[in-house]
C-alpha cells in the first residue's frame, strides 16, 4: 500500500515550486511523527508542554467535530480501526490550514497551529463528508 501523508504549513505566498518543497518537507515532518508515536504506541503519553492533543477516532460515516484553543499547536491523533478507512474518506483536506491528508490504518497524525479563532470546515476529498474544526 502505498503512503502518501501530505502536510502543509499555512503560507500563501509562495510559489508552486516552493510549495513542492513545503509538500516534501511536510511529508517527512509527518513521517517522523509516525516512527516516534509508533514506538510509544501501548504507553500511556503525557500532552508535550506547549501543545493541544486532541484524539479521534475515525468511522466510515462521518468526521469529527472537534474544538481547539486559537494559538496554540494541535497535534490531533486520529486512530483509524480496522474497516473504518473508505474509499470516501481515506483523503482529508481542510483549506483553512492547508492540509490535505490521506489515512492509514493506525494512528494517524496531523498538526498544525490555528492562529484565527472561528468555524473551519473539512471534508473528504469528494467534498461530501464534512465537519468543522471550532477555534476558541
Ligand atoms: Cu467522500
Amino acid at each position: 500500500m502505498k503512503k502518501k501523508n501530505k502536510q502543509r504549513k499555512n503560507k500563501t505566498s509562495k510559489t508552486i515550486a516552493r510549495k513542492g518543497i513545503a509538500l516534501k518537507a511536510g511529508g517527512i515532518v509527518v513521517a517522523i511523527i509516525r516512527v516516534v508515536s509508533v514506538s510509544i504506541l501501548g504507553t500511556r503519553r503525557s500532552d508535550t508542554p506547549g501543545v493541544q492533543q486532541i484524539r479521534s477516532t475515525l468511522n466510515s460515516a462521518n468526521y469529527p467535530n472537534i474544538t481547539v484553543k486559537a494559538g496554540i499547536p494541535v497535534r490531533w491523533v486520529i486512530n483509524a480501526p480496522e474497516g473504518s478507512i473508505t474509499s470516501c474518506n481515506e483523503r482529508m483536506f481542510i483549506p483553512e490550514y492547508n492540509i490535505e491528508y490521506t489515512f492509514v490504518p493506525g494512528e494517524n497524525v496531523i498538526e498544525f497551529t490555528p492562529a484565527r479563532r472561528g468555524e473551519f470546515q473539512y471534508a473528504c476529498w469528494m467534498d461530501m463528508k464534512r465537519a468543522v474544526i471550532r477555534v476558541e
